[in-house]
């Protein structure tokens, strides 16, 4: 095992103690008796005698003494852990820079080992993660994914009664596959329930958490100040909106409400089920027609009214108009065409790059909160948070889309203040798109027919089962997927020169859930990213044709849920952290059984433009989803306005996507339907 390797066996079983057999009971971590908590340090020796004599493995810890990490022990061990929580982000942020700090892996690994039985796992697990992906000596590590730690945060609970039996009884080669229910959240009574596809999916609550992991919003400099943080966190939740209310419209619901009134009674409900193994206590449901309040939560530290969230929203509605938002000391920070959103995204979030916290507050966070809590606002009843409260489970409940559809809502006022692109922000003289098609991988496939279906896959849930069987216990669950396809594009340059330019590939629905056609305004805001990359076109006609699982917003099923192998060599491509993108699974939206139609476009934007003056390969480390994830250490690789050409309002004389396009000879329409068959089908 590389040296560095070695941090990954405190990464595993977040429950287990550090001493308990680690990777199948071939590796153990020899801990100085000191290091040790209260509850095992007098019957030390026999437990390092009792376990692990048939460890291949033998991991030593120095001792480097004891180190303070008592500041982060306020956290309940056995409780949650929410980064919406000011005090634990605090925390976090300061657990982080400890990480960080250790001269080299060794000691890294003593910090970490004495700290990982004392903090809450999520929380150690959390700060370990952010800063082995930011540190030089360990950045190369590959990161377990967080349902192999904490697959509770994910699943149906009712699954693990039946792992357990079956990885006790049944030896490993004639263990049975266990199924994971799709729908128990909800019955079709309830409206909501059709979108349960996509907010329950593992693969989005993943993706989200590991959003958050790669962009914390705080901790030290080195790790929360990356290029365009507050513009990518307004991108990237944009898009989400963006596709849940597409997938609305296929579900023939109406887009999803901005929450802009607290005062009135939260018609959506939600009961997830889901359980904290670390406590056993479900996460706390929502019923119907809940009236947020005020949150007095004195323990967790959560204070604040509704007042606070109006006063907050209002002043940066009022920045925005204004043109400017205020520093700590009255001075003037104008929200220009490239800073605004930027600096918008930071303060709403809040991360700690925010201008002024003191005066625009927590306004996102506490959204997050105020409805986290509303079913126990001042902690009577001693419950904790909703599912909204976390971001790894935040995503399954309705409420997180009203939500950010208001945060959504705040940024796109800023856009409405700027100007329409002019005409050579939008054209590139001498490139013409000719033609534009999709189409499937198989031969004779009609053009611009794509087709989604069911598709069951397994994950081995034995890597975060603590106390459980060793071994691989699989489970399996059902999940959107489509077929794939490819994109095939006929460039002319009659510039007689060799060109580069960003070919960018966006897919929005036509008519909304009452088959209404949508006006440009309407349309824009749905436009969902499929693809990004740079082409360079010769003079004449050229062919480009790119295929679906190259996009550049997701990342392959086998990165979102990637198995822990120790005995992984480094260095390999997939060995990188690299779980940050949009599951491929659902890359295109779930169309509907007879077709739903949608307008695909296709634009060649001047390279000249786009270029941050980095190259990259999008085909090695962790490039190809920098769409929503950016580029590890470097410069997120597009200089236009993040959403763009479609983050601003059009010319008053535009008022279709196809009189957008129609002005532009390198962008192009085509019409594509997407078909949904209600089948199953194994992943092979
Ligand atoms: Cu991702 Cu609200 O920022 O959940």
């Amino acid at each position: 095992m590389s040296n560095n390797q070695k941090l990954l066996t405190l990464l595993q079983r977040p429950l287990e103690p550090t001493f308990y057999p680690k990777d199948n009971g071939k590796t153990v971590i020899d801990l100085p008796e000191n290091y040790l908590t209260e509850r095992y340090r007098p019957i030390g020796e026999s437990l390092q005698s009792r376990f692990g004599s048939d460890a291949d493995t033998r991991i030593p810890v120095r001792n480097v003494g004891t180190p303070n990490i008592a500041f982060a022990e306020v956290i309940d061990r056995r409780g949650g852990f929410s980064l919406f929580n000011r005090k634990h982000r605090e925390i976090a942020g300061e657990l982080i820079g400890l990480f960080l700090n250790q001269p080299d892996v060794d000691s890294l690994m003593s910090v970490g080992a004495y700290a990982r039985d004392r903090l809450n796992p999520m929380l150690f697990q959390y700060a370990l993660s952010v800063a082995v992906q930011h540190r030089q000596d360990t950045k190369d590590l590959n990161i377990p994914s967080l349902l192999e730690l904490f697959p509770d945060s994910f699943v149906d609970p009712s699954v693990f009664p039946k792992l357990r039996e079956e990885g006790a009884v049944v030896t490993q080669e004639n263990r049975m596959t266990i199924d994971i229910p799709m729908n128990y959240t909800a019955s079709e009574r309830e409206d909501e329930q059709r979108l349960a596809y996509f907010r329950e999916d593992i693969g989005v609550n993943l993706h989200h958490w590991h959003w958050h992991l790669v962009y914390p919003g705080d901790g030290p400099d080195s790790v929360v100040r990356k290029d365009r943080r507050g513009e990518l966190f307004y991108y990237m939740h944009q898009q989400l909106i963006a596709r849940y209310n597409v997938e609305r419209f296929c579900a023939r619901l109406g887009r999803v409400q901005p929450l802009n009134n607290l005062r009135v009674p939260l018609p959506e409900g939600y009961f997830p089920k889901i359980i904290r193994s670390s406590n056993n206590r479900a996460f706390p449901p929502r019923p119907q027609n809940q009236l947020l309040r005020d949150v007095n939560r004195v323990t967790d530290n959560v204070i604040f009214s509704i007042n606070d969230l109006e006063r907050w929203g209002s002043r940066i509605a009022e920045g925005i108009e204004a043109g400017f938002v205020m520093g700590p000391n009255g001075q003037r920070i104008p929200l220009t065409e490239t800073t605004g959103v930027d600096i918008l995204g930071n303060i709403m979030e809040p991360s700690s790059l925010s201008v002024n916290r003191q005066y625009y507050g927590s306004y996102h966070g506490d959204m997050h909160n105020v409805i986290a809590y509303s079913h126990d606002p001042d902690n009577r009843f001693l419950e904790g948070y909703g599912v909204v409260g976390e971001f790894q489970t935040a995503m399954r409940d309705p409420s997180f889309y009203r939500l950010h559809c208001e945060v959504d809502n705040m940024f796109h006022r800023f856009k409405n203040t700027l100007q329409p692109y002019p005409a050579n922000q939008l054209n590139y003289e001498g490139i013409q798109i000719q033609s534009l098609t999709a189409q499937l991988n198989r031969a004779n496939a009609p053009a611009n027919v794509l087709l989604t279906y069911w598709q069951r896959s397994q994950v081995d849930l034995a890597t975060g089962l603590d106390f459980g069987p060793q071994g691989n216990i699989f489970a399996s669950f059902t999940h959107l997927q489509h077929a794939p396809f490819t994109y095939r594009i006929s460039v002319n340059n009659s510039s007689g020169a060799i060109r580069r330019g960003t070919c960018r590939i966006f897919i929005g629905p036509k008519v909304d859930e009452r088959n209404s056609p949508l006006t440009y305004q309407e349309q824009r805001v749905l436009m969902i990213e499929l693809d990004k990359f740079t082409v360079n076109l010769n003079p004449g006609v050229n062919n480009i044709v790119r295929r679906s699982e190259q996009s550049s917003v997701t990342i392959p099923y086998e990165r979102t849920f990637r198995q822990v192998a120790l005995s992984n060599q480094p260095g390999t491509e997939a060995f990188r952290f690299c779980n940050c993108g949009w599951p491929h699974h659902l890359l295109l939206p779930k169309g509907t059984p007879e077709g739903k139609q949608f307008d695909m476009f296709a634009m060649i934007s001047d390279y000249t433009n786009d270029t941050v003056n980095q190259e990259f390969d999008e085909n090695v480390n962790c490039n190809d989803s920098h769409s929503f994830c950016g580029l590890r250490d470097r410069l997120y690789p597009d200089r236009r306005a993040m959403g763009y050409p479609f983050d601003r309002r059009a010319p008053t004389n535009v008022s279709t996507l196809q009189d957008f396009v129609r002005a532009n000879s390198n962008m192009l329409l085509t019409n594509v339907q997407i078909r949904f068959t209600n089948t199953v089908i194994a992943r092979t």
